[in-house]
C-alpha cells in the first residue's frame, strides 16, 4: 500500500517545527544573511524544543526520529532560512558517520555528552583538491602506538568554526586510493585543531563555513570508525542518508518562493487587475507548484526507503538533484513574478534565489547526483 498521509504525530511535528521556524528564524533571516551572522541563540532554542539531535537514537540521548521525520523538519527550516537549515542539519550530518560506523562503546562515550547540550557537529570530508573526487583527499592518518595522528586541511566545512565535534576523513594508505580512507571522530578542542577565516558566500550566509586544519592531531585509536580503511563507504552511506534531508530543505526554499509569489500576484495590480488574473502568471505559478509537489514526493520516497532499511543511493541522488534544481528554478521564477521588486532586498525572493544555488552544488553537485543515478541504472 502507498499512503502519502502523515500520521497525526508527524503532522504535530510539522506544526511544531513550522511554528518554531516562522517565530524564531524567519524574522531574523534577512539580518543573518546581511550580516553573515551565525546565531547560537537559534541553536539553543532549537535544542530546547528537542529537535537539534533529532536523528540520534533515544538510547544515546537524541530524539529518535526517522529520516522521513527529518525531512519534514528540514523543509520547514529551509522555508524559513536555508542558511540556518544548513547549519542545524550539518550537526546531524557530522554525527551520521558515528551512527553508521561507531562501536557501541564509542557511541556511548561521545553521543550522550554531545546530545546533552546545544552542541554542533561538522562533517569534514571536502578538501581544496578533493570535492567531487573524494578519493583524491590528501589528509593523512598514521598509527602511532594506540593513537592516530591526523594531518591535513578540510575546507568549505559547514559549522567549521562552531562545532565541538568533527567527523574527519583521512587516508591511512594514500597509495590505496579510496581503499585507504578511514573516518575518525575528533573533538574540536583536541590540540592541533584550528580553523581558517569564515568564507564570504553568495547565499546561505548564516552558516559558518570555514577551513578546518589538523596539525599533528592525536586521537585515541578507538576514535576510528568501522573496521578502518572503510571510510569511503562510510562517507557514501552518510551522503545517501543526508541527501534526502538536504533535498527537503531545498523543497522548503521552493515552497517559500511559491508562497511569496502567489501572495504578491494576488496583491499586485497592473492593467486594472491583480496580476494573478493573467494567464501568463497563472501558468508560471502552476508550474512552480507542480515542481514543489514532485520534489517533495521524491524526498519522501528516498527518506522512506532509508527508514525501511533499503539502499536508497539512486533515490536520494534523484531527490537531491531534482529538489536542488527545483529550488533554483522556482526561486528564479518567483523573482520574475515579483519583477523589479523581486530583484530588491525588500522582498525575500532574491535571497531564496541565492540560497537555492548552493543546493545544486553542496552535498555532491547535481552533476555528481546524475552520475550516481546513471551508475545505478547501468550497473
Ligand atoms: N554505498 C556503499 N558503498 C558505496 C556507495 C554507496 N552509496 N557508493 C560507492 N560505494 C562503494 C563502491 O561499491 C566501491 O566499493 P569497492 O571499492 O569495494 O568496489 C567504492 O565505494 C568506490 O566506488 P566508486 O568506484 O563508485 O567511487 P568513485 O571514486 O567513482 O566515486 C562518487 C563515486 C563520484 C559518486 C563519489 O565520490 C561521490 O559521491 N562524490 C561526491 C562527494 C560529495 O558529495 N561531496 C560533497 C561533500 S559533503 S558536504
Amino acid at each position: 500500500m502507498v499512503d502519502f498521509r502523515l500520521t497525526e504525530e508527524q503532522q504535530r511535528l510539522r506544526e511544531l517545527t513550522r511554528e518554531f521556524a516562522q517565530r524564531e528564524i524567519a524574522p531574523v533571516a534577512a539580518e543573518l544573511d546581511r550580516e553573515q551572522k551565525f546565531s547560537q541563540e537559534i541553536v539553543d532554542k532549537y535544542f530546547e524544543i528537542g529537535l537539534l539531535h533529532s536523528a540520534v537514537p533515544e538510547e544515546h540521548g537524541g530524539g529518535g526520529l526517522s529520516s522521513l521525520e527529518g525531512a519534514i523538519i528540514a523543509e520547514e527550516l529551509g522555508a524559513a532560512c536555508a542558511g540556518v537549515a544548513s547549519y542545524l542539519g550539518a550537526n546531524i550530518l557530522g554525527l551520521t558517520p558515528l551512527l553508521i560506523g561507531g562501536s557501541p562503546e564509542l557511541k556511548a562515550e561521545l553521543l550522550p555528552k554531545h546530545c546533552a547540550g546545544p552542541n554542533l557537529a561538522a562533517f569534514c570530508l571536502t578538501e581544496p583538491g578533493a570535492g567531487s573526487d573524494v578519493a583524491a583527499m590528501r589528509t593523512t592518518a598514521a598509527l602511532a602506538g594506540d593513537e592516530f595522528v591526523i594531518n591535513g586541511t578540510k575546507h568549505f566545512i559547514t559549522n567549521g568554526g562552531v562545532a565541538s565535534l568533527y567527523s574527519v576523513f583521512a587516508n591511512e594508505a594514500p597509495e590505496l586510493g579510496h581503499k585507504g580512507i578511514s573516518c575518525f571522530m575528533v573533538p574540536a578542542n583536541t590540540p592541533g585543531v584550528s580553523h581558517g577565516k569564515k568564507e564570504d558566500k553568495m547565499g546561505q550566509r548564516a552558516a559558518d563555513t570555514r577551513e578546518v586544519i589538523f596539525e599533528n592531531v592525536h586521537v585515541p585509536a578507538r576514535y576510528r570508525l568501522g573496521k578502518g580503511r572503510d571510510g569511503f563507504k562510510i562517507a557514501m552511506l552518510t551522503l545517501d542518508d543526508s541527501r534526502a534531508g538536504v533535498a527537503a530543505a531545498a523543497v522548503g526554499i521552493a515552497r517559500a518562493s511559491l508562497e511569496t509569489a502567489v501572495k504578491y500576484a494576488k496583491e499586485r495590480v497592473q492593467f486594472g487587475k491583480p496580476i494573478a488574473h493573467l494567464q501568463g502568471i497563472q501558468f508560471m505559478l502552476a508550474d512552480m507548484a507542480i515542481r514543489v509537489e514532485a520534489a517533495r514526493l521524491l524526498v519522501w520516497q528516498a527518506a522512506n526507503l532509508h527508514d525501511q532499511g533499503c539502499r536508497n543511493s539512486k533515490e536520494s541522488a534523484m531527490a537531491k538533484c531534482f529538489a536542488g534544481d527545483t529550488a533554483m528554478q522556482v526561486a528564479t521564477d518567483a523573482v520574475q513574478v515579483l519583477g523589479g521588486y523581486g530583484y530588491m532586498k525588500d522582498y525575500p525572493v532574491e535571497k531564496y534565489m541565492r540560497d537555492a544555488k548552493l543546493h545544486q552544488i553542496y552535498e555532491g553537485t547535481n552533476q555528481i547526483q546524475r552520475l550516481v543515478v546513471a551508475n545505478e541504472l547501468l550497473r
